[in-house]
Formats: structure tokens, C-alpha cells, sequence
């Protein structure tokens, strides 16, 4: 991966964001009818959570060089970025999309920064942490500059070692899991056990809190080895329960920021490890999302480049403008969408359908062409598309069409990436 380093750009990139930010420019371009999914920025302080959470949102939200910006978590609307089959379809007059690229709705939520031992009280404590109950996921924001001590102090380029930053997250999130758990376990296990209530029940029903079933529970156990009577669990053994509750409910993604002033060898570190990465620049996406929002240039979040509209910019934006596209040039984009769309395909492994009432011109019936689109998961059959378009058509199902190849397709049909879906019900 190329990376640029250059100190100059963000102040550089400066001159392009001075404008006053209004709310959520991206219009949804289509509806996404099932529960939104939900994903969380959390990480140390200083580490440009806020920055992404701006960038992908457009939300008015403060940004600055030192820890603990911000205190209240921030909530807005991100996209996840898909190709429209209407190109490939060639179907005309798609209005649901942007020459072919269309935007999903997504919660994003910007968490106060975490420091090491944050469950006991250090830091701002892990209290706000409760923000993270409703997220699907988590996305670990580093500071791949090194440019932050552990605790988001500014320090020299490079004196810190991002490495360190990675593992102390998830402690922190298990930490909290366990306190959650830990809430009278001993009363409750023991009443569990003598009113013979399932283990599942139980901590499914401590955990709701955090969005834990008892299926997700089940699992979990499923994958330890732990003595019959949970009343005398020891400490560590809860933990290890709720390890695996994390690593089921709250996936990870680590995402290293400010790659646009980190130096080679902490890339190539972050590279080598065993995680999946990704390389990105929120301050480069912000840069970029403004100047487009005050008609400088145009650019849709995920483009690998820009093109310069404005007329009469100023010398230093013109130079500004010229690193930038070097920067994304250089590094195939900004990062930032990238790592959005990779947390909802790969973590969450979700696929996206378009439920059609007339699979000729996949339209619905006043021809809006490809009204819809679903964020399902992987493994979502015809019928429960159909329940997701309406309770009633999933009760009514007789059978599916698929519109490219018009062939039927039976209920348990597994359906794929991009699919375009007639479903046909009893009228
Ligand atoms: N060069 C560069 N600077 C960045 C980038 N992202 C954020 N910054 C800068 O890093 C500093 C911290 O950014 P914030 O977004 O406020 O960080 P935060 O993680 O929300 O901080 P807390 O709210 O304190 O936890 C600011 O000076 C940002 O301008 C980036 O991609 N590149
Ligand atoms: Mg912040």
C-alpha cells in the first residue's frame, strides 16, 4: 500500500473544509425497510473518531487535538455504498440511484474515547459504554500515526506505537459485559438452578441489555467447556463466556487512521498483523465531502478520485485540492467507505436484494424501477425476504422470480448479493 507522508496536508486540506456544516447531505436514494443496522466508533480519545463520524454523516460535531472532545456519544445516518444492478440490468430511468452508485442507511454512533482501565473508573470510565448496547458492530478507531500517546495526549510523529492501542478495546468491552453479568449472578444462578430455569435464560436475560438472545447464548456455551452448576462459575470462566458473547454480538474492525501522516513502518506493522485492517484518512473524506458539498469539486464517498468544478478557488485551495488527489490517488481512495462497506459485507456478512412486483421491468406497479433495496443476511431465503417486505406477503408466500433469470425459486432458496426478487403471493 502507498502511503503519502507529508505533515503539510492536513492543514493543507483546511483551506477546503472552511465552510459551516449542515446536517446529513447524502439523501437516502432508497429505503431499507428491515431494522437499520447499527455500527459504533469507539478507541482511544484523539484518535479521529470524531472526524469519521463527520465525515460519513455530515453532522455538525466537534473535532480537536487533544482527548475527550467528546463527552456525549454522537448519533447520525452513514451509507453503506452498493453498485445498482440497473447498469448491468440495463434498466432505464432508475431513480433510485446516483449514476449507478446507491447509498443504504446505516446508524453510526461516535463513542467517548477509552482508555486502558476505563472499567475502573480511569479515563471517563466506561460508563457511556451503554451507547455500545444497540451497535451490530464496532469499528476500532487507531491513530496509525502514532502522533497520540495510549491515552490521546499529543505527542512527536511517529513516538507511539499503535500496536499497543489494539488489544485494550476489547478487554474494556468485556470488562463492562462482565460487569453487566456479574450484576447478582450468584442469587440468580442459584435460584436458576433450583427453579431448573436454562442457563441460556438466564444470562440471555441479564444480557438483553446488550442485545444477547438465548440462541446467541447457546452458542457461545457451546464453544467452552464449563462445569454443570453456573453458581459456582468462577470469575474466569464468566469472563470467558463473555468473551465469546463479544466476539459474537460485537464483531471488531480496526480501523488505522490518519494514514495520510503515518510513517512506513508502523503501515507495514499494522499490515503484518493477523486482524483485519483498514488503512484510512477520515481527514482526507471530510476534506473531500466539503469541498463537494460547496459545489468545488465533485465526488460520491468510496469515488478513487474527484474532479474540479469551482471556478475562481483560491491558490491555496488549488494546492490543497492538488495534494488531496495525490493522497487519494496514491492510496486508492480515502479508506472511509471502504471500511464502512467492509464492516456490513464481511463482519456482519450481509447481502443486499431488491424486492420487485414486476420482474419484466423490476419495478413495482406504478414503475418505479428498483424501488428498494434490503440489507439481509447471507443466508436470507425467499420467504423471509418476503416477511421482510410485509408480514402478510411472508404469510401469503407461493413462490419467487428471479428477474434475470426469470426462473422460480422455491422458498428455502438462499438468496445472493445483488439479487432482484419478484415474490408471488396469494392475492
Ligand atoms: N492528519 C490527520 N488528522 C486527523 C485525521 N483524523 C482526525 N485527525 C485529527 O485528529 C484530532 C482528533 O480528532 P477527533 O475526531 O476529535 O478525535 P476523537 O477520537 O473523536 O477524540 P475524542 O473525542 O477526544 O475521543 C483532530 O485534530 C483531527 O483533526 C486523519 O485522518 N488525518
Ligand atoms: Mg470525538
Amino acid at each position: 500500500m502507498m502511503i503519502v507522508i507529508m505533515m503539510t496536508v492536513f492543514c493543507g486540506w483546511g483551506c477546503v473544509i472552511e465552510v459551516v456544516y449542515s446536517r446529513i447531505k447524502i439523501k437516502s436514494l432508497t429505503c431499507e425497510k428491515s431494522v437499520m443496522i447499527s455500527i459504533a466508533l469507539a478507541g482511544k480519545p484523539n484518535s479521529g473518531k470524531s472526524t469519521f463520524f463527520k465525515a460519513a454523516t455530515m453532522a455538525d460535531v466537534e473535532i480537536a487535538n487533544y482527548p475527550f472532545t467528546t463527552i456525549d456519544a454522537n448519533h447520525g445516518i452513514a451509507h453503506l455504498r452498493v453498485e445498482c444492478p440497473c447498469k448491468e440490468l440495463q434498466l432505464e430511468d432508475c431513480r433510485s440511484c446516483r449514476d449507478g452508485v446507491r447509498f443504504l442507511p446505516l446508524e453510526l454512533i461516535d463513542v467517548a474515547g477509552l482508555v486502558p482501565d476505563a472499567h475502573k473508573g480511569r479515563g471517563l470510565g466506561n460508563a457511556f459504554l451503554d451507547h455500545l448496547s444497540r451497535a451490530d458492530a464496532i469499528i476500532h478507531v487507531i491513530d496509525a500515526s502514532g502522533m497520540t500517546d495510549i491515552e490521546g495526549n499529543p505527542i512527536g510523529r511517529g513516538e507511539h506505537d499503535p500496536l499497543e492501542d489494539i488489544g485494550f478495546l476489547e478487554r474494556e468491552i468485556d470488562m463492562w459485559i462482565l460487569g453487566i453479568l456479574q450484576r447478582n449472578w450468584k442469587r440468580i444462578s442459584k435460584k436458576g438452578g433450583i427453579e431448573r430455569i436454562p442457563i441460556e435464560r438466564i444470562i440471555a436475560e441479564q444480557l438483553g441489555g446488550v442485545g444477547v438472545d438465548e440462541r446467541d447464548v447457546r452458542t457461545a456455551l457451546s464453544r467452552l467447556e464449563l462445569g454443570e452448576k453456573p453458581e459456582t462459575w468462577s470469575e474466569d470462566e464468566l469472563l470467558r463466556v463473555v468473551e465469546e458473547i463479544r466476539r459474537l454480538k460485537k464483531p471488531i474492525i480496526i480501523a488505522a487512521n490518519k494514514v495520510d501522516i503515518a510513517p512506513e513502518e508502523n503501515i507495514k506493522k499494522l499490515e503484518e498483523l493477523d486482524r483485519d485492517v483498514i488503512f484510512l484518512s477520515s481527514a482526507a473524506e471530510l476534506a473531500l465531502m466539503t469541498a463537494a458539498k460547496t459545489g468545488v469539486i465533485t465526488y460520491l464517498p468510496g469515488d478513487r478520485g474527484f474532479r474540479v468544478i469551482g471556478r475562481g478557488l483560491s491558490e491555496a485551495q488549488r494546492r490543497a485540492l492538488e495534494r488531496l488527489e495525490s493522497f487519494v490517488e496514491r492510496n486508492n481512495g480515502t479508506g472511509l467507505q471502504e471500511c464502512v462497506n467492509r464492516v456490513v459485507f464481511d463482519l456482519l456478512e450481509k447481502i443486499v436484494v431488491y424486492p420487485v412486483e414486476d420482474e419484466n421491468r423490476c419495478s413495482d406497479k406504478n414503475g418505479r424501477v428498483l424501488p428498494d433495496a434490503f440489507i439481509v443476511d447471507r443466508s436470507c431465503t425467499t420467504r423471509e425476504l418476503a416477511y421482510k417486505v410485509h408480514t402478510e406477503i411472508g404469510d401469503s408466500f407461493l413462490f419467487g422470480i428471479d428477474a434475470r433469470t426469470r426462473m422460480r425459486i422455491g422458498e428455502r432458496h438462499v438468496l445472493k448479493d445483488g439479487d432482484v426478487i419478484k415474490i408471488a403471493s396469494v392475492k
